[in-house]
């Protein structure tokens, strides 16, 4: 007889069923179970008297406070989670056995998304990398793909991560600044360790301020390997796709975002799976010939600084995946989840990559740490939905209550069990390590030759971008250079971006007044991989967030409408308002003047002109910090302001029965582009076409030079 496993026994597993997982409506117990009449005084000599070390209530309650954090992920502390399911296509059926990949099959997921550098308590929208770590529940065991929104990394060998993860973390004497990259110690490590170029490069490009988790790719990063049924292999790189494409906040509103809503990717995700607009993926791979080289048009597949481009090896799609459900407890899911990239399935093997084999080390000491011991996986979020029967026995926090006397293989004692599988238990495949032919080889501390090329797939993603997002670029990394006191970092990394491209190094060192450096390796002459840009196309609007500006005495068949035109697009109207109360359709004021902010919209629909009350005017200007053009005096500043700062970012304005002269009136030009002037009835679907590009993209200067 095996050992039971917690499914199986229905006794020996966590018994959730009889935790208070949900108070409400019940009495308040201590931990223990019993009943509690008061948790607002503490036993005191008198009432005025001290308070007795015998109150057992107050010094479990205070106790168990004290002790409720954990310490946060040493990276990745950021994060915001969601529930899912993947359904396969069936199509990776053809290479991997994984039998969630089989057509139809659907598999519950739990996704976290995160920042890299900062605190778990830090702003989402600062530059950064993000994390993309998806835990599929599949019936063979986890499978966690952990991974990030770009598909290269800052160093090709696992040893140099406490080195890169140093740099970028807040210095250790003040322990400022929090969740940047724009200081020396991160300029000074990348500089010096050039074969950071890469990564540094996608994470100045726009691919480091997201709009939305939504709207991020996800890269395994590494190469994986797929195991077919019958036992042929491939190697994978493994895509994310998003059904709403790719797109980035522009620098003005990440700013913004920073200060006044730090939470604006966490929100932003958990409003849209409340609104119904459930985010999607779409899982692909790249495929390549598994041979001894592991090399693919002369790109190294085990160096994990590059990436292969989808123009050279086209993404396969293999399955889709929706995410649902919100989570319903922070800390017992988006902070307890615990992803490692050795949680694998039988048909998905791992390569040598140095990188990869160094994660296969870290992840589960870090949740020995962070987790408070080694049986994080029996909490209920990491818990496998496969039924588990090990022989880890004991340690902290054990909640399984194991039966038998032989947790050992092989015994005679319990039956023989547990047995391996493919000799009692036929009915799962069995995880196999991938035979492998290593090579004589010498014991030695290096790298492959072809890990030393450093510059040339930079150069490539660069001049692959559309000139408005090299421009961004350019200023990307003028303001993190900007932001470094050290002259020799800077010139150090200028030297480092002359070796990718002379005119991205002219424009930077031009703003940081220093001389651009001439290349000291050859740059050179690369194919491009159009990919890589974000900009083009028209993508799903759902979930994206419309502001309607309108007054307490706007019509009611207006607003609603608007509001019903906008729901029927997928969008989600915001209603705002001088103050809040309720609009003359019974509508409740989402936002006012006091609380909007420009980023909070995709784009604004003006019904109504906000005049401000006559003798708050000179005040309001000054909090606005808004000089009003002499045609908007009647305006309220802080509507001059919105509409402003939303026109400099590039999104669509459309204004329902104003005057002639509004846009003029508030300092923007008469007509341009994103720019509208519309009926009630057709403000809806001019703002719908505008939002489908993402950005008024024609709005931003390029520089002619
Ligand atoms: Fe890592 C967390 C992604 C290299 C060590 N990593 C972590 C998370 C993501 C990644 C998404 C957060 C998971 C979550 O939401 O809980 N890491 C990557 C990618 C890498 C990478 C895509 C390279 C391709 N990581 C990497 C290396 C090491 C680590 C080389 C160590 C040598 N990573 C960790 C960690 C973390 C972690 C310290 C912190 C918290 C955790 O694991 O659970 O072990």
């Amino acid at each position: 007889m095996s050992t039971p496993t917690p499914e199986a026994s229905g006794e020996s597993g966590p018994k959730q069923s009889a935790r208070p997982t949900h108070p409400q409506g019940t009495a308040l117990t201590t931990s223990q179970g019993t009943p509690l009449r008061d948790t607002d005084h503490s036993l005191k000599a008198g009432p005025r008297g001290p308070i007795l070390l015998q109150d057992h209530h107050l010094r479990e309650k205070i106790t168990h406070f004290d002790h409720e954090r954990i310490p946060e992920r040493v990276v990745h502390a950021r994060g915001a989670g969601a529930h899912g399911r993947f359904i396969s296509y069936g199509t990776g059926s053809r290479i991997c056995s994984a039998g969630f990949l089989a057509e139809g099959v659907e598999t519950p997921v739990f996704v976290r998304f995160s920042t890299v550098a900062g605190s778990r308590g830090s702003a989402d929208t600062v530059r950064d990398t993000r994390g993309f770590a998806t835990k599929f529940y599949t019936e063979e065991g986890v499978f966690d793909l952990v991974g990030n929104n770009i598909p290269v990394f800052f160093i090709q060998d696992g040893i140099k991560f406490p080195d890169v993860v140093h740099s970028v973390k807040p210095h250790p004497d003040l322990e400022i600044p929090q969740a940047q990259s724009a200081h020396d110690t991160f300029w000074d490590f990348v500089s010096e360790h050039t074969q950071a170029q890469a990564h540094t490069m996608w994470f100045m490009s726009d691919r480091g301020i997201p709009r939305s988790y939504r709207m991020m790719e996800g890269f395994g990063v590494h190469t994986f390997k797929m195991v077919a049924p019958d036992g042929t292999t491939s190697l994978v790189k493994f895509h994310w796709k998003p059904r709403l494409g790719v797109h980035s906040l522009v620098w003005e509103e990440a700013l913004l975002a920073n200060g006044a809503d730090p939470d604006f990717h966490r929100r932003d995700l958990a409003e849209a799976i409340k609104a119904g607009a459930f985010p999607e993926w779409e899982l692909g791979v790249q495929v390549f010939e598994d041979n001894e080289e592991q090399m693919f048009e002369g790109i190294d597949l085990l160096d994990p600084t590059k990436f292969v481009p989808e123009e050279l090896a086209p993404v396969q799609l293999i399955g889709k995946m929706v995410l649902d459900r919100n989570p319903a407890n922070y800390f017992a899911e988006t902070e307890q989840v615990a992803f490692h990239p050795g949680h694998l399935v039988p048909g998905i093997d791992v390569t040598n990559d140095p990188l990869l084999q160094v994660r296969l080390f870290s992840y589960i000491d870090t949740q020995i740490t962070r987790l408070g011991g080694p049986n994080f996986s029996q909490l209920p979020i990491n818990l496998p939905h496969a039924p588990v029967n090990d022989m880890l026995r004991d340690g902290m926090h054990q909640t399984y209550v194991h039966e038998g006397i032989a947790p050992y293989h092989p015994n005679s004692l319990d039956g023989g069990c547990p047995f391996m599988a493919g000799e009692g238990d036929n009915i799962r495949p069995p995880f196999i390590d991938v035979p492998e032919h290593v090579a004589e080889a010498l014991k030695e501390r290096g790298n492959p030759v072809s890990f030393e090329d450093h510059f040339s797939q930079v150069t490539m993603f660069y001049r692959s971008l559309d000139t408005q997002e090299q421009l961004h670029v350019q200023q990307a990394y003028s303001f993190e250079l900007g932001k470094c006191a050290s002259e020799q970092v800077r010139k150090r990394q200028l030297q480092a971006l002359a070796n990718i491209d002379a005119g991205l190094c002219a424009a930077v060192a031009h703003e940081l007044g220093l001389p651009a450096p001439e290349a000291d390796t050859e740059v050179p002459e690369s194919e491009l991989c159009p990919s890589v840009s974000q900009m083009g196309g028209m993508w799903p609007i759902d979930g994206r967030v419309l502001g309607i500006v309108a007054s307490h005495s706007t019509p009611a068949k207006a607003i609603e409408l608007l509001v019903a035109n906008a729901n029927l697009r997928g969008l989600k109207p915001l209603l705002l308002a001088p103050t809040g109360g309720s609009l003359a359709d019974g509508s409740p004021v989402d936002r006012t003047l006091l609380t909007a902010r420009s980023i909070e919209f995709d784009a604004i629909v003006v019904a109504a002109a906000l005049s401000p009350a006559p003798d708050s005017r000179v005040d309001l200007d000054a909090k606005a910090g808004v000089i009003r053009p002499p045609g908007a005096e009647e305006l309220d500043p802080r509507l001059v302001l919105l509409l402003q700062e939303a026109y400099r970012q590039g999104k669509a304005i459309v204004t329902v029965e104003q005057d002639e002269g509004f846009f003029e009136d508030i300092g923007l030009p008469a007509m341009g582009p994103g720019l509208v002037k519309a009926t009630i009835e057709s403000a809806i679907q001019d703002t719908a076409t505008l939002l489908a590009s993402h950005r008024v993209w024609e709005r931003f200067d390029i520089p002619t030079s």
